[in-house]
Protein backbone atom coordinates (compact mmCIF):
# COMPACT_ATOMS: atom_id res chain seq x y z
CA UNK A 1 0.00 0.00 0.00
CA UNK A 2 0.98 3.45 -0.70
CA UNK A 3 -0.35 6.81 0.61
CA UNK A 4 1.34 10.45 0.35
CA UNK A 5 0.88 11.40 4.35
CA UNK A 6 0.94 8.33 6.83
CA UNK A 7 -0.59 9.81 10.08
CA UNK A 8 -0.97 7.99 13.76
CA UNK A 9 -3.54 9.25 15.46
CA UNK A 10 -7.17 10.38 15.59
CA UNK A 11 -7.14 12.64 17.54
CA UNK A 12 -8.13 16.14 16.91
CA UNK A 13 -4.91 16.48 15.35
CA UNK A 14 -4.57 13.68 12.98
CA UNK A 15 -8.14 13.45 11.95
CA UNK A 16 -7.66 17.37 11.03
CA UNK A 17 -4.74 17.01 9.36
CA UNK A 18 -6.20 14.34 6.92
CA UNK A 19 -9.50 16.40 6.19
CA UNK A 20 -7.46 19.59 5.32
CA UNK A 21 -4.95 17.49 2.87
CA UNK A 22 -8.09 15.86 1.53
CA UNK A 23 -9.70 19.22 0.61
CA UNK A 24 -6.28 19.81 -1.15
CA UNK A 25 -6.29 16.92 -3.39
CA UNK A 26 -3.67 15.06 -0.77
CA UNK A 27 -4.00 11.50 -0.26
CA UNK A 28 -3.62 9.75 3.89
CA UNK A 29 -4.35 7.32 5.81
CA UNK A 30 -4.80 7.44 9.54
CA UNK A 31 -4.12 4.63 11.73
CA UNK A 32 -5.83 4.87 15.20
CA UNK A 33 -5.25 2.17 17.62
CA UNK A 34 -8.91 3.31 19.85
CA UNK A 35 -12.04 2.34 18.83
CA UNK A 36 -14.16 4.77 16.85
CA UNK A 37 -16.62 4.82 19.89
CA UNK A 38 -13.61 5.19 22.25
CA UNK A 39 -12.17 8.11 20.48
CA UNK A 40 -15.46 9.63 20.41
CA UNK A 41 -16.36 8.93 23.77
CA UNK A 42 -13.13 10.36 24.98
CA UNK A 43 -13.47 13.48 27.52
CA UNK A 44 -11.50 16.75 27.04
CA UNK A 45 -10.60 19.72 26.09
CA UNK A 46 -13.75 22.17 25.86
CA UNK A 47 -12.54 25.57 24.77
CA UNK A 48 -12.07 26.69 21.15
CA UNK A 49 -10.02 29.90 20.54
CA UNK A 50 -11.53 31.97 17.30
CA UNK A 51 -8.66 30.78 15.23
CA UNK A 52 -9.91 27.23 15.73
CA UNK A 53 -13.04 27.77 14.92
CA UNK A 54 -12.77 29.63 11.97
CA UNK A 55 -10.01 26.72 11.06
CA UNK A 56 -13.06 23.79 11.35
CA UNK A 57 -15.72 26.46 9.78
CA UNK A 58 -13.21 27.33 6.63
CA UNK A 59 -12.81 23.74 6.20
CA UNK A 60 -16.32 22.90 6.20
CA UNK A 61 -16.68 20.52 9.51
CA UNK A 62 -18.34 23.52 11.43
CA UNK A 63 -21.78 22.94 11.03
CA UNK A 64 -22.53 21.70 14.66
CA UNK A 65 -19.84 23.67 16.28
CA UNK A 66 -21.80 27.05 14.70
CA UNK A 67 -25.25 25.25 15.59
CA UNK A 68 -24.78 23.54 19.50
CA UNK A 69 -21.22 25.47 20.46
CA UNK A 70 -21.19 28.16 23.10
CA UNK A 71 -19.89 31.48 21.99
CA UNK A 72 -18.70 33.63 25.26
CA UNK A 73 -17.65 37.16 25.75
CA UNK A 74 -15.71 36.22 29.11
CA UNK A 75 -14.91 34.69 32.10
CA UNK A 76 -14.55 34.80 35.83
CA UNK A 77 -11.94 35.38 38.07
CA UNK A 78 -12.82 34.36 41.65
CA UNK A 79 -10.63 34.65 44.90
CA UNK A 80 -10.89 36.12 48.32
CA UNK A 81 -14.71 36.10 48.63
CA UNK A 82 -14.49 38.32 45.12
CA UNK A 83 -15.83 37.69 41.39
CA UNK A 84 -14.12 39.73 38.53
CA UNK A 85 -14.96 39.21 35.14
CA UNK A 86 -12.59 39.61 31.93
CA UNK A 87 -14.27 41.08 29.75
CA UNK A 88 -13.25 40.24 25.80
CA UNK A 89 -15.77 42.18 24.10
CA UNK A 90 -14.14 45.26 25.74
CA UNK A 91 -10.44 44.05 26.05
CA UNK A 92 -10.08 42.25 22.81
CA UNK A 93 -12.95 43.44 20.96
CA UNK A 94 -14.06 40.82 18.59
CA UNK A 95 -12.58 37.70 19.67
CA UNK A 96 -14.13 35.70 21.70
CA UNK A 97 -13.93 31.93 22.49
CA UNK A 98 -16.65 28.71 21.74
CA UNK A 99 -17.08 25.88 24.15
CA UNK A 100 -17.52 23.00 22.56
CA UNK A 101 -16.47 19.71 23.48
CA UNK A 102 -13.35 18.04 22.10
CA UNK A 103 -14.83 15.27 21.43
CA UNK A 104 -18.04 16.70 19.49
CA UNK A 105 -14.85 18.01 17.16
CA UNK A 106 -13.63 14.55 16.83
CA UNK A 107 -17.17 13.21 16.29
CA UNK A 108 -17.40 16.19 13.28
CA UNK A 109 -14.12 14.71 11.79
CA UNK A 110 -14.77 11.69 11.81
CA UNK A 111 -18.12 12.16 10.27
CA UNK A 112 -16.37 14.02 7.49
CA UNK A 113 -13.59 11.83 6.83
CA UNK A 114 -15.57 8.74 6.16
CA UNK A 115 -18.57 10.83 4.27
CA UNK A 116 -15.29 11.51 1.61
CA UNK A 117 -14.35 7.90 1.54
CA UNK A 118 -11.56 8.62 3.45
CA UNK A 119 -9.24 5.99 4.42
CA UNK A 120 -9.60 6.29 8.81
CA UNK A 121 -8.69 2.70 10.12
CA UNK A 122 -9.79 1.91 14.19
CA UNK A 123 -8.41 -0.49 16.68
CA UNK A 124 -4.99 -0.99 14.64
CA UNK A 125 -2.38 -2.24 17.32
CA UNK A 126 1.51 -2.40 16.60
CA UNK A 127 1.98 0.44 14.53
CA UNK A 128 5.63 1.36 14.06
CA UNK A 129 7.63 4.15 12.17
CA UNK A 130 10.74 2.81 9.85
CA UNK A 131 13.10 4.17 8.12
CA UNK A 132 12.20 8.34 8.77
CA UNK A 133 15.59 9.74 6.92
CA UNK A 134 14.46 8.44 3.94
CA UNK A 135 11.76 6.60 1.94
CA UNK A 136 9.52 6.01 5.01
CA UNK A 137 6.95 3.01 5.87
CA UNK A 138 4.64 2.59 8.43
CA UNK A 139 3.98 -1.09 9.30
CA UNK A 140 0.63 -2.57 11.84
CA UNK A 141 -0.72 -6.15 11.80
CA UNK A 142 1.64 -7.53 9.07
CA UNK A 143 0.89 -4.71 6.72
CA UNK A 144 3.18 -2.15 5.34
CA UNK A 145 2.01 0.98 4.20
CA UNK A 146 4.48 3.04 2.03
CA UNK A 147 4.41 6.92 2.41
CA UNK A 148 6.29 10.25 1.42
CA UNK A 149 5.76 11.44 5.07
CA UNK A 150 4.65 10.47 8.08
CA UNK A 151 2.66 12.33 10.47
CA UNK A 152 2.98 11.81 14.55
CA UNK A 153 0.09 12.88 15.41
CA UNK A 154 -0.83 9.90 18.04
CA UNK A 155 -0.67 12.11 21.64
CA UNK A 156 1.54 11.88 24.49
CA UNK A 157 2.05 8.23 24.96
CA UNK A 158 2.69 7.68 21.11
CA UNK A 159 5.05 5.79 18.96
CA UNK A 160 5.75 8.56 16.64
CA UNK A 161 8.16 10.73 19.25
CA UNK A 162 9.80 7.61 20.62
CA UNK A 163 10.54 6.37 16.78
CA UNK A 164 13.18 9.27 16.55
CA UNK A 165 16.51 8.35 17.39
CA UNK A 166 18.19 9.01 20.89
CA UNK A 167 20.22 12.23 21.04
CA UNK A 168 18.06 14.22 18.19
CA UNK A 169 15.25 15.64 20.72
CA UNK A 170 15.87 18.21 23.81
CA UNK A 171 13.40 17.71 26.04
CA UNK A 172 12.06 20.52 27.97
CA UNK A 173 9.36 18.85 30.67
CA UNK A 174 8.03 20.42 33.95
CA UNK A 175 5.55 17.96 36.33
CA UNK A 176 3.55 20.30 38.79
CA UNK A 177 2.83 19.07 42.45
CA UNK A 178 -1.28 18.22 41.67
CA UNK A 179 -3.55 16.79 39.38
CA UNK A 180 -7.28 17.87 38.37
CA UNK A 181 -10.53 15.51 39.28
CA UNK A 182 -12.75 16.42 36.21
CA UNK A 183 -16.54 15.88 36.33
CA UNK A 184 -19.26 15.80 33.81
CA UNK A 185 -22.99 16.17 35.76
CA UNK A 186 -26.13 16.36 34.23
CA UNK A 187 -27.59 19.68 35.14
CA UNK A 188 -27.10 23.04 33.78
CA UNK A 189 -24.52 25.48 34.25
CA UNK A 190 -25.01 27.46 37.53
CA UNK A 191 -22.82 30.64 35.41
CA UNK A 192 -23.46 31.61 32.04
CA UNK A 193 -19.25 31.68 31.58
CA UNK A 194 -16.25 29.73 33.01
CA UNK A 195 -15.69 30.58 36.64
CA UNK A 196 -11.91 30.18 37.72
CA UNK A 197 -11.37 29.84 41.31
CA UNK A 198 -8.65 30.05 43.54
CA UNK A 199 -9.20 29.27 47.36
CA UNK A 200 -7.17 28.23 50.52
CA UNK A 201 -8.74 24.48 49.64
CA UNK A 202 -7.15 24.49 46.09
CA UNK A 203 -8.22 25.56 42.83
CA UNK A 204 -11.76 24.85 40.94
CA UNK A 205 -13.35 25.20 37.59
CA UNK A 206 -17.21 25.53 36.68
CA UNK A 207 -17.27 25.09 32.68
CA UNK A 208 -19.68 23.33 31.08
CA UNK A 209 -21.04 21.61 27.32
CA UNK A 210 -24.35 22.48 27.03
CA UNK A 211 -27.41 24.35 28.75
CA UNK A 212 -28.04 21.03 30.31
CA UNK A 213 -24.39 19.62 31.26
CA UNK A 214 -22.03 21.22 33.19
CA UNK A 215 -18.51 20.56 33.42
CA UNK A 216 -16.00 21.25 36.41
CA UNK A 217 -12.61 20.38 37.94
CA UNK A 218 -10.92 20.15 41.38
CA UNK A 219 -7.53 20.94 41.77
CA UNK A 220 -6.39 17.21 43.48
CA UNK A 221 -2.75 15.65 45.21
CA UNK A 222 -0.92 14.33 42.02
CA UNK A 223 -1.15 10.64 43.28
CA UNK A 224 -5.32 11.10 43.43
CA UNK A 225 -8.28 8.48 41.80
CA UNK A 226 -11.34 9.02 40.70
CA UNK A 227 -12.47 6.35 43.20
CA UNK A 228 -11.46 8.48 46.41
CA UNK A 229 -14.12 10.75 44.79
CA UNK A 230 -17.73 9.77 45.80
CA UNK A 231 -20.26 12.29 43.80
CA UNK A 232 -21.08 13.52 47.23
CA UNK A 233 -17.54 14.25 48.21
CA UNK A 234 -16.94 16.06 44.77
CA UNK A 235 -19.98 18.06 45.49
CA UNK A 236 -18.83 19.30 48.66
CA UNK A 237 -15.62 20.51 47.53
CA UNK A 238 -17.00 21.88 44.63
CA UNK A 239 -19.22 24.15 46.82
CA UNK A 240 -16.79 24.82 49.14
CA UNK A 241 -14.29 26.18 46.64
CA UNK A 242 -17.27 28.18 44.40
CA UNK A 243 -19.64 29.12 46.71
CA UNK A 244 -17.37 32.16 47.59
CA UNK A 245 -19.28 35.08 46.87
CA UNK A 246 -22.55 36.50 47.71
CA UNK A 247 -25.81 35.09 45.97
CA UNK A 248 -23.86 32.40 44.37
CA UNK A 249 -25.58 28.96 44.86
CA UNK A 250 -23.84 25.75 42.82
CA UNK A 251 -26.72 23.71 41.24
CA UNK A 252 -26.00 19.84 41.74
CA UNK A 253 -26.75 16.81 39.61
CA UNK A 254 -26.27 13.53 38.21
CA UNK A 255 -22.20 12.86 37.90
CA UNK A 256 -21.79 10.70 34.96
CA UNK A 257 -18.20 10.89 34.11
CA UNK A 258 -15.24 11.48 36.38
CA UNK A 259 -11.27 11.17 35.46
CA UNK A 260 -8.18 12.67 36.76
CA UNK A 261 -5.45 14.27 34.32
CA UNK A 262 -2.27 14.83 35.72
CA UNK A 263 -1.06 18.20 35.62
CA UNK A 264 2.67 18.21 32.72
CA UNK A 265 4.04 20.78 30.80
CA UNK A 266 6.32 19.11 28.01
CA UNK A 267 7.85 19.98 25.04
CA UNK A 268 10.10 18.35 22.16
CA UNK A 269 12.32 19.86 19.90
CA UNK A 270 12.57 19.49 16.94
CA UNK A 271 9.50 18.90 16.36
CA UNK A 272 10.33 16.70 13.05
CA UNK A 273 12.78 14.37 12.00
CA UNK A 274 13.72 13.28 8.98
CA UNK A 275 9.84 12.73 7.40
CA UNK A 276 8.15 12.43 10.43
CA UNK A 277 6.61 15.44 11.89
CA UNK A 278 5.34 16.05 15.30
CA UNK A 279 1.90 17.93 15.82
CA UNK A 280 -0.09 18.51 18.76
CA UNK A 281 0.54 16.32 22.14
CA UNK A 282 2.55 13.95 20.58
CA UNK A 283 5.54 17.22 20.47
CA UNK A 284 4.27 19.27 23.19
CA UNK A 285 1.67 19.09 26.71
CA UNK A 286 0.54 22.00 28.62
CA UNK A 287 -1.37 22.04 32.07
CA UNK A 288 -4.79 22.52 30.53
CA UNK A 289 -5.50 26.14 33.41
CA UNK A 290 -5.02 27.94 29.70
CA UNK A 291 -7.23 25.85 27.45
CA UNK A 292 -4.76 25.43 24.79
CA UNK A 293 -3.89 21.78 24.28
CA UNK A 294 -6.72 21.30 21.86
CA UNK A 295 -5.80 24.98 20.47
CA UNK A 296 -2.16 24.25 20.03
CA UNK A 297 -2.76 20.89 17.84
CA UNK A 298 -4.99 22.99 15.26
CA UNK A 299 -2.59 25.08 15.08
CA UNK A 300 0.82 22.95 14.53
CA UNK A 301 -1.92 20.94 11.34
CA UNK A 302 -2.65 24.52 10.01
CA UNK A 303 1.49 24.95 9.66
CA UNK A 304 1.63 21.24 8.58
CA UNK A 305 -0.99 21.21 5.97
CA UNK A 306 0.49 24.48 4.40
CA UNK A 307 3.99 22.89 4.63
CA UNK A 308 2.94 20.10 3.11
CA UNK A 309 0.56 21.16 0.51
CA UNK A 310 3.79 23.24 -0.61
CA UNK A 311 5.77 19.97 -0.88
CA UNK A 312 3.21 17.79 -2.95
CA UNK A 313 2.19 20.74 -5.51
CA UNK A 314 5.71 22.10 -6.28
CA UNK A 315 8.26 19.78 -4.54
CA UNK A 316 9.44 22.75 -2.43
CA UNK A 317 10.78 21.39 0.69
CA UNK A 318 10.93 25.00 2.48
CA UNK A 319 7.82 24.92 4.71
CA UNK A 320 8.41 21.41 5.58
CA UNK A 321 12.17 22.44 6.52
CA UNK A 322 10.96 25.38 8.89
CA UNK A 323 8.00 23.52 10.10
CA UNK A 324 9.33 23.05 13.95
CA UNK A 325 10.50 26.60 13.86
CA UNK A 326 7.49 27.93 12.70
CA UNK A 327 5.40 26.15 15.51
CA UNK A 328 7.79 26.62 18.70
CA UNK A 329 7.26 30.39 18.91
CA UNK A 330 3.70 29.64 19.16
CA UNK A 331 3.98 26.72 21.27
CA UNK A 332 6.42 28.55 23.68
CA UNK A 333 3.71 31.08 24.43
CA UNK A 334 0.92 29.14 24.93
CA UNK A 335 3.44 27.10 27.88
CA UNK A 336 4.34 30.19 29.05
CA UNK A 337 0.47 31.50 29.04
CA UNK A 338 -0.82 27.92 30.79
CA UNK A 339 2.27 27.95 33.38
CA UNK A 340 1.04 31.63 34.59
CA UNK A 341 -2.56 30.86 34.80
CA UNK A 342 -1.56 27.60 36.77
CA UNK A 343 0.72 29.48 39.15
CA UNK A 344 -1.52 31.72 39.68
CA UNK A 345 -4.65 30.31 40.59
CA UNK A 346 -3.42 26.42 41.92
CA UNK A 347 -2.38 26.11 46.08
CA UNK A 348 0.97 25.12 46.41
CA UNK A 349 3.14 24.26 49.41
CA UNK A 350 0.66 25.36 52.17
CA UNK A 351 4.25 26.38 54.29
CA UNK A 352 4.80 29.05 51.57
CA UNK A 353 2.64 31.68 52.91
CA UNK A 354 4.92 34.58 51.04
CA UNK A 355 3.98 32.62 47.63
CA UNK A 356 0.82 32.62 48.34
CA UNK A 357 0.57 36.91 49.13
CA UNK A 358 2.08 36.91 45.84
CA UNK A 359 -0.84 35.23 43.91
CA UNK A 360 -3.49 37.51 45.85
CA UNK A 361 -1.39 40.53 44.88
CA UNK A 362 -0.94 39.15 41.30
CA UNK A 363 -4.78 38.67 41.00
CA UNK A 364 -5.00 42.44 42.38
CA UNK A 365 -3.35 43.39 39.55
CA UNK A 366 -4.97 41.00 36.73
CA UNK A 367 -8.30 42.27 38.02
CA UNK A 368 -7.95 46.22 38.95
CA UNK A 369 -5.53 47.19 35.57
CA UNK A 370 -6.87 47.11 31.69
CA UNK A 371 -3.74 46.31 30.89
CA UNK A 372 -2.95 43.40 32.90
CA UNK A 373 -6.51 42.30 32.09
CA UNK A 374 -5.78 42.05 28.66
CA UNK A 375 -2.62 40.06 28.78
CA UNK A 376 -4.78 37.43 30.21
CA UNK A 377 -7.96 38.15 27.58
CA UNK A 378 -5.10 38.12 24.33
CA UNK A 379 -3.77 34.61 25.17
CA UNK A 380 -6.90 33.08 26.48
CA UNK A 381 -8.79 33.84 23.02
CA UNK A 382 -5.98 33.02 21.47
CA UNK A 383 -3.48 35.75 19.60
CA UNK A 384 -3.58 36.27 15.79
P1 LIG B 1 -4.73 13.09 21.29
O1 LIG B 1 -4.05 12.47 22.47
O2 LIG B 1 -6.07 13.70 21.45
O3 LIG B 1 -4.88 11.99 20.13
C1 LIG B 1 -3.87 11.05 19.86
C2 LIG B 1 -4.52 9.83 19.26
O4 LIG B 1 -3.48 8.90 18.91
C3 LIG B 1 -5.44 9.13 20.26
O5 LIG B 1 -6.69 8.86 19.67
C4 LIG B 1 -4.68 7.84 20.59
O6 LIG B 1 -5.57 6.75 20.85
C5 LIG B 1 -3.89 7.61 19.32
N1 LIG B 1 -2.67 6.80 19.54
C6 LIG B 1 -1.81 6.87 20.57
N2 LIG B 1 -0.83 5.96 20.41
C7 LIG B 1 -1.09 5.32 19.23
C8 LIG B 1 -0.45 4.27 18.52
N3 LIG B 1 0.66 3.72 18.98
N4 LIG B 1 -0.99 3.86 17.33
C9 LIG B 1 -2.11 4.45 16.85
N5 LIG B 1 -2.78 5.45 17.48
C10 LIG B 1 -2.25 5.85 18.66
N6 LIG B 1 -6.82 20.35 26.69
C11 LIG B 1 -7.57 21.44 26.94
O7 LIG B 1 -7.41 22.44 26.25
N7 LIG B 1 -8.49 21.44 27.99
C12 LIG B 1 -8.70 20.32 28.76
O8 LIG B 1 -9.53 20.35 29.66
C13 LIG B 1 -7.97 19.15 28.50
N8 LIG B 1 -8.20 18.01 29.22
C14 LIG B 1 -7.44 16.89 28.94
C15 LIG B 1 -7.64 15.66 29.64
C16 LIG B 1 -6.86 14.54 29.38
C17 LIG B 1 -7.10 13.24 30.13
C18 LIG B 1 -5.83 14.60 28.40
C19 LIG B 1 -4.94 13.41 28.13
C20 LIG B 1 -5.65 15.79 27.69
C21 LIG B 1 -6.44 16.93 27.94
N9 LIG B 1 -6.29 18.12 27.21
C22 LIG B 1 -7.02 19.22 27.45
C23 LIG B 1 -5.36 18.19 26.14
C24 LIG B 1 -6.01 17.55 24.96
O9 LIG B 1 -7.20 18.20 24.63
C25 LIG B 1 -4.99 17.53 23.86
O10 LIG B 1 -4.36 18.80 23.73
C26 LIG B 1 -5.57 17.13 22.54
O11 LIG B 1 -6.23 15.90 22.72
C27 LIG B 1 -4.43 17.04 21.53
O12 LIG B 1 -4.89 16.37 20.43
P2 LIG B 1 -3.94 15.33 19.67
O13 LIG B 1 -2.61 15.94 19.49
O14 LIG B 1 -4.72 14.88 18.49
O15 LIG B 1 -3.69 14.14 20.70
C1 LIG C 1 -13.25 22.52 29.75
O1 LIG C 1 -14.41 22.98 29.64
O2 LIG C 1 -12.97 21.31 29.59
C2 LIG C 1 -12.12 23.45 30.10
C3 LIG C 1 -12.35 24.82 30.08
C4 LIG C 1 -11.30 25.69 30.40
C5 LIG C 1 -10.06 25.16 30.73
C6 LIG C 1 -9.84 23.78 30.74
C7 LIG C 1 -10.88 22.92 30.42
O3 LIG C 1 -9.03 26.01 31.05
Amino acid sequence: MRTQVGIIGAGPAGLLLSHLLHLRGISSVVLERRSRAYVERRVRAGVLEQGTVDTLVEAGVGARLLREGLPHQGIELRYDGQSHRIAFEKLVPGRSITVYGQQEVVKDLIAARLEAGGDVRFEIEDVAAHSLEAEPYLTFGGERLDCDVIAGCDGFHGVSRPSIPPGVLQVFERDYPFAWLGVLARVAPSSEELIYARTERGFALHSMRSPTVSRFYLQVPPDASADEWPDERIWAELKARLETVPGFTLETGEIFEKGVTPMRAFVAEPMQYGRLYLAGDAAHIVPPTGAKGLNLAVADVRVLTEALDRFFSTGAADLLDSYSESCLKRVWRAQHFSWWMTTLLHTFDSDDAYGRRLQLSYLDYVTSSEAAATTLAENYVGLQ
